[in-house]
C-alpha cells in the first residue's frame, strides 16, 4: 500500500488535526515529518477535545503507531509533557516510535528564538517562541545535537561545548541575557534521553518495511504550504518544509512511496504571525470570522488573522504540492453571510496576476480582485450528505473547486469527528 500525505494548503490551522484523525481507524502509522511543538492540532471526540504538539494526531487511535521521524525538532520535556497529558486522560502512547536522527529544542534555541523576536521589534517574525528556527538552523549548519547523542555523554558533552561556546557569546554580548550552564544541560538531556530510549527506532526502516507489507503509512504535515521555508511568504514562514515533498525527506521513505496528497484547505483564509496576507478584514468581517470559526492559536492562544478565501493561493498549493484531493474544512463558519466574497485573483499596481506573484514585493502589494457567490443561513452542523447542504453552499463547494486546481472530497461541517460529508 502506498503512503498518503496531508498538507496544509494555506497558512495553517485548517484543520489538519482533524483529517487525520478522521483516517485513524483505515491507517497502520501516523507520522510527523516536519516542524515540532510549534504546531496545535485539535481533535474533537465526543465531547473531549484533545490538543496535540509534538505527537502526531494517530496517538489518539489505538491501532495506529505514532511516529515521530527524522525531519521533526523535539523538545524533550515538552514532549514527556504531553505524553503525561495524555496518559492521565486514558491514552497510552505506548506504541510511539521517535527517530534517532530527528533533532532536538535546546534550552538555548528557546532562549534565542524569543531575545531575536524581541530584538527584531515591528520587524518580527511572530514565531510561536518554540526554538524552532534556531534548531533548524543549527541543523543546517552542522552543529544541532540530535536524539541519538542523548546516548552518548561523550559526544553530548562535546556538542554542547561547542554550542555554548558561541550561543553564550551571542546570549550575553549581543542581548545582554544570562548565558546558560553546560553541566545543567548535560545532565538535564541525559536523564531525558533515558526516558526517550525505549520509544526510538530507525523509523525510516520501520516505514519503508510497512509499506513493503501493504500497511497503510499517514504523513502528516504541520503549518502549511505559505509557511514553507521554499515556498511561503519568506521570510514570514516557519524554518522547514511542510510541502508535500517535504513528507518524503523528512520520513525517510522515496517520493515514489506517496500516492496520495490531500491538501486541507479552510473555506476562508487565517493567518498567525506577521506576514503578507492579501485577503485579511482588518473590519468587523474579520471580527465575525474569528468569532465565528474560534480562531485563537492552539499553541500561544494568539488571536489568528482572518480574511475570504484566496483562490490563487490554493492554486498555488494545488501546484507546488501535486494535492490530489481537498479537505475543505469549516464551511459551516460561513453560514449567515448575504453574499461570500472569494478572491480569484491579485492587482498589482494595475496589472491583474492570476498566478502567486513572482517576488515577494508584488504580493505585499497584492489586492484581491473579488467575485461575490450568494450565501446562505441555514446551520449545517447535522447535515450527513452533499445534496443536504443549502443549494448556495453546494454552489460555493463547486465553485472554489474549479478555481482550486483539484477535486474537493471532503467536506468539514463542524469539529466533531461524525462532521464531515465524503463525497467520492
Ligand atoms: P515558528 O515558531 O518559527 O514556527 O514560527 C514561524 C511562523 O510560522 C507560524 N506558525 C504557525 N502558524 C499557524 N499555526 C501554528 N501552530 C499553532 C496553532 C500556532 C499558535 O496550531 O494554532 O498557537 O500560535 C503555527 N506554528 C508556526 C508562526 O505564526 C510564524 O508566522
Ligand atoms: P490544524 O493545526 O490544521 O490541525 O488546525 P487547528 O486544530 O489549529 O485549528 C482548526 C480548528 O478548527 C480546531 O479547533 C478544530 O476543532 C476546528 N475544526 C476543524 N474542522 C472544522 C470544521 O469543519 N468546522 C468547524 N466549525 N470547526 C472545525
Ligand atoms: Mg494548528
Amino acid at each position: 500500500m502506498p503512503a498518503i500525505t496531508i498538507i496544509g494548503a494555506q497558512w495553517g490551522d485548517e484543520g489538519k488535526g482533524k483529517a487525520a484523525d478522521l483516517v485513524g481507524d483505515r491507517v497502520d502509522y501516523v507520522v510527523r515529518f516536519q516542524g515540532g511543538n510549534n504546531a496545535g492540532h485539535t481533535v474533537v471526540i465526543g465531547e473531549e477535545k484533545y490538543a496535540v504538539h509534538s505527537l502526531p494526531v494517530g496517538v489518539l487511535s489505538p491501532n495506529v503507531v505514532p511516529v515521530i521521524a527524522n525531519g521533526v525538532v523535539i523538545d524533550p520535556e515538552v514532549l514527556f509533557e504531553e505524553i503525561r497529558g495524555l496518559q492521565a486522560r486514558g491514552v497510552t502512547c505506548e506504541n510511539l516510535l521517535v527517530s534517532a536522527n530527528a533533532h532536538l529544542i535546546m534550552p538555548y534555541h528557546r532562549a534565542l528564538d524569543k531575545v531575536t523576536e524581541r530584538f527584531l521589534g515591528k520587524a518580527r517574525i511572530g514565531t510561536t517562541g518554540r526554538g524552532i528556527g534556531p534548531t533548524y538552523a543549527d541543523k543546517i549548519s552542522r552543529v544541532g545535537v540530535r536524539v541519538q547523542d542523548m546516548f552518548d555523554a561523550k559526544i553530548l558533552r562535546k556538542k554542547l561545548e561547542l554550542a555554548l561556546n558561541d550561543k553564550n557569546q551571542i546570549l550575553t554580548k549581543v542581548f545582554n541575557r544570562r548565558g546558560l550552564e553546560l553541566e545543567r544541560i548535560l545532565d538535564q538531556y541525559l536523564a531525558y534521553g533515558e526516558e526517550l530510549r525505549p520509544y526510538v527506532a530507525d523509523t525510516s526502516l520501520v516505514l519503508n518495511r510497512a509499506l513493503d507489507e501493504d500497511k497503510v503509512v499517514y504523513l502528516e504535515g504541520s503549518q502549511a504550504t505559505l509557511l514553507d521555508v521554499d515556498h511561503g511568504t519568506y521570510p514570514f514562514v516557519t524554518s522547514s518544509n511542510p510541502t508535500a515533498g517535504g513528507a518524503a525527506v523528512g520520513a525517510g521513505i522515496g517520493p515514489t512511496r506517496i500516492s496520495k496528497v490531500i491538501g486541507v484547505v479552510k473555506a476562508y483564509t487565517t493567518r498567525v504571525g506577521a506576514g503578507p496576507f492579501p485577503t485579511e478584514l482588518l473590519d468587523e468581517s474579520g471580527d465575525w470570522l474569528r468569532e465565528q470559526g474560534h480562531e485563537y492559536g492552539v499553541t500561544t492562544g494568539r488571536n489568528r488573522r482572518c480574511g475570504w478565501f484566496d483562490a490563487v493561493i490554493a492554486r498555488y498549493a494545488t501546484r507546488v504540492n501535486g494535492i490530489t484531493d481537498f479537505f475543505l474544512t469549516k464551511l459551516d463558519v460561513l453560514s449567515g453571510l448575504e453574499r461570500v466574497p472569494v478572491c480569484v485573483a491579485y492587482e498589482v499596481d494595475g496589472v491583474r496576476h492570476d498566478e502567486f506573484p513572482v517576488t515577494q514585493t508584488d504580493f505585499h502589494h497584492a489586492t484581491p480582485i473579488y467575485e461575490y457567490l450568494d450565501g446562505w443561513n441555514e446551520d449545517m452542523s447535522g447535515v450527513r450528505s452533499f445534496e443536504d447542504l443549502p443549494k448556495n453552499a453546494q454552489r460555493y463547494v463547486r465553485a472554489l473547486e474549479e478555481m482550486s486546481g483539484a477535486p474537493i472530497s471532503a467536506i468539514g461541517t463542524g469539529p466533531g469527528r461524525d462532521q464531515t460529508l465524503e463525497l467520492r
